[in-house]
């Protein structure tokens, strides 16, 4: 009977390990500019997410070219382009049940002056050229940019001793 139930338990624990996405995420030059990288990570961390990758870097303009082609053609582009390559840029994966949606959530709106306090865009930010941080709007988005920013091997696997406090 226990063993039953281990077997069930360690099941459920597998798929729910299953479900632990990944996202990207990255801190645009204004966040680094205004010190709120450690603000940022310490949110991410706080609520139970995962770090799995980070570089500190000035990202060259054929990877943001890449990172952005969905909006090449938009007005913003041009200026999207050059005011991400001006300065560094802190690229992160962070991995957890639900991350893309949930880390969105806590990112706030597109436009800072639409994002809810609370945020990391309603409470730090006002032009939407200006919002601090960019974060996948979807999993298959969130696997082509980090493959575009980070190496399989830049990306570490590791098991925090305090998940068990954070997932049932
Ligand atoms: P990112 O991609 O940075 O997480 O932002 P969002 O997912 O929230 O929003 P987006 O892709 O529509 O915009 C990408 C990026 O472009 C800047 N931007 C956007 C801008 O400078 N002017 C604009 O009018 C828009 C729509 C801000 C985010």
């Amino acid at each position: 009977m226990v063993a039953t139930l281990l077997g069930i338990f360690s099941a459920f624990s597998k798929e729910m390990a299953a479900q632990r996405e990944r996202t990207f995420l990255m801190v645009k030059p204004d966040g680094v500019e205004r010190g709120l990288v450690g603000e940022i990570i310490t949110r991410l961390e706080k609520k139970g997410y995962k770090l799995v990758a980070m570089k500190f870097m000035k990202a060259p303009r054929s990877l943001l070219e890449k990172h952005y082609e969905e909006h090449k053609g938009r007005p913003f582009y041009d200026g999207l382009v050059t005011f991400i390559g001006s300065g560094p840029v802190v690229p992160m994966v962070w991995e957890g049940l639900d991350v893309v949606e949930t880390s969105r959530k806590l990112i706030g709106a597109t436009n800072p002056r639409a994002s809810d306090p609370g945020t990391i865009r309603g409470d730090y930010g006002i032009d939407v050229g200006r919002n601090i941080i960019h974060g996948s709007d979807k999993v298959e988005t969130a696997k082509r940019e980090i493959a575009l920013w980070f190496k399989e091997e830049e990306q570490t696997a590791w098991e925090p001793s305090l998940e068990k406090w954070i997932y049932e």
